[in-house]
């Protein structure tokens, strides 16, 4: 209740509210990133650092989420006029696909901001597929439809069915941090993450790891034939101040 206060107050005086962005890079080796992760950050005078699962749970269960959201996408909007030709990704969460008109009302934003939407994103949890709920799948044909590229994060830890993948319209598999942990682990991690990449090839999808930590994850995941590699061992999220050239500006 007192996070749901505070929240409530960050999102009237505007304050408080940040976004780090975390590199996503390509598993080609020498590559140089350009796609980050947008992950929401909440400082508040009261309460301090809010973890980000905190008080996005908040907001889903209180209805802050639709002026949190369109906040946060004003957050990074502002930022990508500095980040040069660079894509972001954009979690959006279950509850603000439920809103008829919400990729409507994005694509206006976005495009108020003066960025083309293919340089951004939106990741959606296996979660939506468990709600199998029609304006969630109308919303997320028409973000598709104007442009936007499509993720499903953290897959594997949900319940996501191949035949719902195929449905729609998505171009982007995470594969969640848990596999990518199991595959130093022995053949059993490799065979699974192995197989999720096969699935992922067969429908044409490009493929992220997540939570990648040291080299020699990295090694077996580009063995693999991960597109795109993510994790400490290739960045921490970090404001946007920590990726752009010193110099470059608003165009
Ligand atoms: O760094 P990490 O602790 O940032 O993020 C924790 C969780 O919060 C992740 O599951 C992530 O998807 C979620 N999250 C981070 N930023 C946002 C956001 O802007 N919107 C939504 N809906 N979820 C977010
Ligand atoms: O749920 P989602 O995948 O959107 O959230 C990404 C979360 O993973 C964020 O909380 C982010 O800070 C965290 N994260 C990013 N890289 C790593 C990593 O290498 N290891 C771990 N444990 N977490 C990571
Ligand atoms: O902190 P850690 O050892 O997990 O960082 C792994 C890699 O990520 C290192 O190459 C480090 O330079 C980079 N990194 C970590 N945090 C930041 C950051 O805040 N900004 C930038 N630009 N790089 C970071
Ligand atoms: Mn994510
Ligand atoms: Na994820």
């Amino acid at each position: 209740k007192r996070i749901e206060r505070e929240l409530r107050r960050a999102l009237a005086e505007g304050e408080g509210l940040e976004i780090h962005y975390q590199p996503i890079v390509p598993a080609s080796l020498g590559a140089a990133p350009i796609r980050y992760e947008a992950l929401a950050r909440w400082t508040s005078p009261e309460l301090g650092a809010v973890a980000p699962d905190r008080f996005i749970k908040v907001a889903e269960a209180s209805g802050l989420i639709m002026p949190l959201g369109w906040r946060l996408l004003d957050l990074v909007c502002a930022d990508m006029r500095l980040m040069d030709q660079a894509r972001v990704s954009i979690n959006i969460s279950p509850a603000q696909l439920m809103s008829r008109g919400f990729a409507e009302k994005f694509t206006a934003v976005v495009l108020s901001h003066g960025i083309a939407p293919w340089r951004i994103e939106v990741e959606v949890t296996e979660q939506i597929v468990v709600r199998d709920d029609a304006t969630i799948e109308h919303e997320l044909i028409a973000l598709s439809h104007n442009g936007f590229t499509l993720a499903l994060d953290d897959f594997g830890t949900g319940f996501a069915s191949i035949g719902y993948l195929t449905q729609m319209p998505f171009d982007v598999l995470k594969i969640d941090r848990s596999f990518v942990r199991s595959i130093e682990d022995g053949q059993q991690g490799m065979r699974m993450v192995r197989s999720i990449v096969g699935l992922a090839r067969a429908m044409e999808l490009s493929i992220v790891a997540e939570g990648v930590e040291s080299e020699a994850e990295a090694v077996l995941l580009r063995r693999i034939g991960a597109d795109f590699l993510q994790g400490y061992h290739f960045g921490r999220p970090a404001p946007v101040s920590a990726w752009i050239k010193p110099g470059a500006g608003p165009r």
